[in-house]
């Protein structure tokens, strides 16, 4: 229909349009008093503060046009709510559909918002324009002004119909332009209440600032007695929400990461920083919609951050070729960040409506994210190893946990099956009487095995030098084989996990060869125990087996000596003849089964040390010393002292 067409019309037959608009016009704000949750979602208070929250966004859409600066927010006494921006004000020329002014349209058609006059908004938030007129159909009374080309009109609405037609208040100055809403939400509707909230006001008209940067918003609450405008107007954008976030916590960056980009018509913005501490908080929004479900921006946010930071890792050598890449909950250990689009038509999905659909507002954010990101990371070096630093130590972290609770799910005795294939355990399922011998090397694991009772005793043999837990991570601790061996034998659990009263054995008993490389063994595995498993340790669980240097056997007689002075004072006493048969065992390995159960595992014959607590705590300094980066003063401790701790001798 052109305008032509419009001027021949007679009088009648314009008349006869207007009444078939206005049917259908009520009857569409007819359907939203009827069923407004359909609309505002519920007519409860978060119903209610949708209504502010609607006539807020015409006004950020205006602001985001380009127009508005400033929207100022006051709640009235009587809990009315007064909406003003400065924007281009409402248009008040005559629509061509309805033949009714723009102004009047706006607020009575059910879907007359932004879409009419031909240059619609590139963006908009809320119901798309819908929101004038829904906000009017649940409104007692709604005062609208509007100020433009030197006029100043008013129109005023009563429950969704028109009450005073549009009408021109007077003059304005040329340089006045913006428009004022004023609404009366109706307690008909909300009938649970009508009470506007001040906190769930203001938290939303910041974090609007915070999206929407450069732009002013106010808010004063005439309810109060000393009603002070708040105003919230932040030239920073995210970089403030995120810092606002942060507040009171310790940071790692010396300022947020502010990244902004544009492509299809979609904006991006995205601001990070990272904390000490360990949880990550992401905000993300799509259109100024907090998307508590995420969606498409978020997701290719996520991705472009941990492929931009492990391929930065890679590239400065903080990952080598074989390290595993860095997780995405690596990257984000300790990460606040917030996540801004603005799409043309966003797409909103999920239970709550708070996901965001479009497949294009993943590309663009992971595109946008990731480019400036990466340029970030290339510019601020040092800024760029704290991200690595932090995102390498929480992967490490992670393993380290991974692992413990790998070591720490088998638990019970009766899980054989997952008890150790080295570990002969063994058949009491009685932790008072069970025993684990830790033995050194695997032929001496042997003798112990086949020597050993096996209702009681379990053997576990263990290769060479057991890894220096003074000097390794957590994590490489872990991954230790002998180590799990040992933790997942025990059944105590490790870390946070631990639990002294799953340990299935009340005596863990290290039995290494009576030279230095057992001395040095035995250091280590003390050290362990002092790190790891102290609890067994102040529970006088941890002993130290003592298998003899010597046998001398003269006839029937025959003795286990330790030392090379009882040696030569037992000689001294025997008789010459007939010559007595003395043998130096070299290792445990040296010994038979019988042997090695006689000596040194035999209840009735074994001399076992008992490591106190008191011992370890004395003893851990000497650890420290001997456990340092020198060699040789550790070497001659180990000689000097093959058993330095001041040990009782229990079974004695
Ligand atoms: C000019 C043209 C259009 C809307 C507005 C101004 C406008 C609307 C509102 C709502 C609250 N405050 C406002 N200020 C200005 C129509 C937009 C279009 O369809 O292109």
């Amino acid at each position: 229909m052109s305008d032509k067409d419009i001027e021949q019309k007679t009088k009648a037959e314009r008349a006869a349009e207007y009444d078939a608009s206005q049917i259908q016009v009520l009857e569409g704000l007819e359907a939203v008093r009827k069923r407004p949750g359909m609309y505002i979602g519920s007519t409860g208070p978060q119903g209610l503060h949708h209504l502010v929250w609607e006539i807020i966004d015409n006004g950020i859409d205006e602001a985001l046009a380009g127009f508005a600066t400033t929207i100022n927010v006051e709640v009235e006494e009587d809990n009315s709510v007064t909406v003003t921006d400065d924007g281009r004000g409402i248009p008040v020329d005559i629509q061509k559909k309805t033949g009714r002014p723009a102004l009047e349209t706006v607020y009575t058609v059910l879907h007359a918002g932004g879409k009419f006059g031909g240059g619609g908004y590139k963006v908009s938030g809320g119901l798309h324009g819908v929101g004038a007129s829904v906000v009017n159909a649940l409104s007692t009374n709604v005062e609208v002004e509007v100020a433009r080309g030197g006029k100043r009109y008013g129109i005023t609405f009563k429950r969704g119909k028109v009450d005073k037609p549009m009408y021109v208040i007077g003059d304005a100055p040329e340089s006045e332009h913006g428009t004022k809403v004023h609404f009366v939400p109706d307690p008909d509707i909300f009938t649970e209440t009508t009470v506007y909230d001040d906190k769930i006001l203001v938290t939303r008209i910041r974090e609007l600032a915070f999206l929407n940067k450069g732009l002013r918003l106010t808010f004063t609450d005439k309810r109060k007695d000393t009603a002070e405008k708040l105003e919230f107007h932040y030239e920073g954008g995210l970089r403030h929400y995120v810092e606002f976030l942060d507040k009171g916590k310790e940071t790692l960056l010396p300022e947020p990461v502010y990244v902004e980009g544009q492509q299809d018509g979609i904006t991006v913005e995205v601001s990070l920083q990272y904390t000490d501490g360990f949880a990550s908080q992401l905000l993300t929004f799509a259109n100024n919609i907090h998307t508590y479900e995420g969606g498409t921006h978020e997701a290719g946010f996520k991705t472009a951050l941990t492929r931009v930071i492990n391929a930065y890792a890679r590239k400065s050598g903080a990952l080598k070729a074989n390290d595993d890449a860095l997780s995405g909950d690596d990257v984000r250990e300790g990460m606040t960040a917030v996540v801004s689009v603005k799409h043309p038509d966003p797409q909103f999905e999920g239970q709550t409506k708070t996901k965001l659909g479009n497949s294009d507002a993943r590309t663009v954010t992971d595109r946008m994210f990731s480019e400036h990101f990466n340029k970030y990371l290339m510019e601020h070096p040092a800024n760029a190893k704290l991200i690595i630093d932090k995102a390498m130590l929480a992967s490490k972290a992670r393993l380290a946990a991974k692992r413990a609770r790998e070591v720490t799910r088998r638990k019970s005795g009766l899980e054989i099956s997952s008890l150790p294939g080295k570990l002969a355990d063994n058949s009491s399922k009685d932790p008072e009487i069970s025993e684990l011998f830790i033995v050194e090397g695997d032929s001496a694991g042997g003798s112990a095995k086949s020597g050993r009772s096996r209702l009681t005793q379990a053997i576990l043999p263990i290769r060479g030098k057991i890894l220096n837990v003074e000097k390794a991570s957590m994590e490489r601790i872990l991954a230790n084989e002998e180590i799990r061996t040992l933790f997942t034998a025990m059944g105590t659990g490790f870390g946070e996990d631990f639990d002294i009263s799953k340990a299935r054995y009340h005596k863990l008993i290290i039995m290494t060869d009576a030279d230095v490389d057992g001395a040095h063994i035995r250091t280590l595995l003390l050290t362990l125990i002092y790190r790891y498993l102290r609890p067994v340790l102040d529970a006088g669980y941890v002993y130290i087996a003592q298998p003899p240097l010597y046998r001398v056997r003269q006839g029937k007689m025959m003795r286990y000596l330790d030392t090379d002075a009882e040696l030569e004072e037992l000689v001294g006493q025997l008789p010459p003849s007939p010559k007595p048969e003395i043998q130096r065992y070299k290792g445990l390995g040296e010994m038979d089964a019988s042997q090695l159960w006689e000596t040194t595992m035999n209840p009735e014959n074994r001399r076992l040390l008992r490591v106190s607590p008191e011992d370890a705590d004395a003893a851990n300094e000497i650890f420290e010393t001997l456990m340092g980066d020198k060699v040789e003063p550790r070497r001659k401790f180990i000689e000097d002292n093959a058993v330095f701790v001041d040990a009782k001798n229990i079974d004695a």
